[in-house]
């Protein structure tokens, strides 16, 4: 399997709020290097470069004032003479105005965001569009005959909404590539979202469509971030009546529990009958990740990509979530290697 990587993540590292006080944030680069290391040490496969992609690829999955906002927030943050981070404090909720975006950058930051866990700084734009460009040339690889490819992200994507950003991402990686595999050719593609986070974003770019199938595991939404969406009675509006499928489990979840999810998860898409399929896969379900509470081990991540490959169509896999830096680059390289295995076997 190929590997699709950006150095220019590392030009991205924020503050968070933690314990009472802004401190570097979990989502940090050397969870890109640690995955990357050991996609080497196992020799998974080659690693190639992102190759850069228009703007309006991005378009395609997000708005285009929120682009732009992306593109040039850090500009109107220093301009106002501030030279650290900029976070939102203000949002929008119920009954306030949403229908004017703020001119000042402190209102559309609010006006941009569902929290605070998505900072700016100086060069993040340029990680963000890098990302995308990762997932872009993974669906392009797709695209060209390629029967798997792991997109290697960073930041990651999967909250991150047409209009906002939050939980670490801003553009939404697998959204926009698998929207590239649609507007390339695709009739239906499916999106499994397998990070232990509800991914609100993928949800809300495709919730009102029937040509991409949303399927996510994730903690019960009122004990886990984000908190506010991922609940079963969440099935999509519209045309997209149907082709949303959320699965929450709960706190503690063990691979005996997930598993059974899983498969449930795995036959939804089956009966989808997706051209391709794109993970989007965090492994922030693993026993000692520092923000997570379900109690995956490392050698669960292997039948995890076994049972990915029994959907048998040609699958991305997207890097998003796991702040467990120690031990992301075996269990995100496991569900490589469980899917790769199966695979060949299957075609055998
Ligand atoms: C992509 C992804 O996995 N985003 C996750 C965003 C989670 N944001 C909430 C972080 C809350 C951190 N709380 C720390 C508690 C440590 N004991
Ligand atoms: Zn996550």
């Amino acid at each position: 399997m190929l590997t699709v990587f950006n150095p220019a993540h590392r030009l991205h590292h924020g503050t968070e709020l933690k314990d009472g006080t802004l401190a570097p944030s979990f989502e940090k680069p050397s969870r890109a290097d640690t995955v990357l290391a050991r996609v080497t040490e196992v020799g998974l496969g080659r690693v190639i470069d992102a190759t850069s992609y228009d703007r309006l690829c991005y378009v395609r999955a997000h708005s285009e004032r929120y682009v732009r906002f992306l593109e040039s927030a850090w500009a109107q943050w220093s301009a106002t003479g501030r030279t650290h981070d900029a976070l939102p404090l203000v949002w929008p909720v119920r009954d306030l105005a949403t229908a004017v975006e703020p001119a000042f950058i402190d209102g559309k930051l609010g006006f941009f965001a569902m929290d605070a866990g998505a900072p700016i700084t100086a060069t993040t734009w340029d990680a963000v569009k890098g990302s995308a460009d990762v997932a872009l040339t993974g669906a392009d690889l797709i695209l060209a005959g390629h029967s798997s490819a792991f997109a290697l992200c960073r930041p990651p994507g999967h909250h991150a909404a047409r209009e906002y950003m939050g939980g670490y991402c801003y553009l939404n990686n697998a959204a926009i590539a698998a929207q590239r595999l649609l507007d390339q050719g695709a009739r239906r593609v499916a999106v499994l979202d397998v990070d232990f986070h509800h991914g609100n974003g993928t949800q809300n770019i495709f919730y009102d469509r029937a040509d991409v199938l949303f399927v996510s595991l994730h903690g019960e939404p009122s004990i886990s971030y984000p908190y506010f969406s991922g609940y079963e009675s969440e099935t999509g509006v519209d045309d997209g009546k149907g082709y949303t499928f959320n699965l929450p489990l709960p706190r503690g979840t063990d691979w005996a529990l997930y598993q059974q999810a899983l498969a449930r998860a795995i036959d939804k898409i089956k009966s989808f009958q997706p051209d391709q399929l794109v993970v989007s896969l965090g492994v922030d379900t693993f026993e000692n990740d520092p923000i997570s509470h379900f109690k995956l081990r490392s050698e669960d991540y292997l039948p995890m990509g076994e049972l990915i490959a029994c959907v048998g169509v040609p699958t991305l896999f997207v890097m998003e979530g796991g702040y467990m830096v120690d031990e992301i680059g075996v269990n995100a390289v496991n569900v490589l290697l469980g899917y790769e295995q199966a695979s060949a076997s299957a075609s055998r």
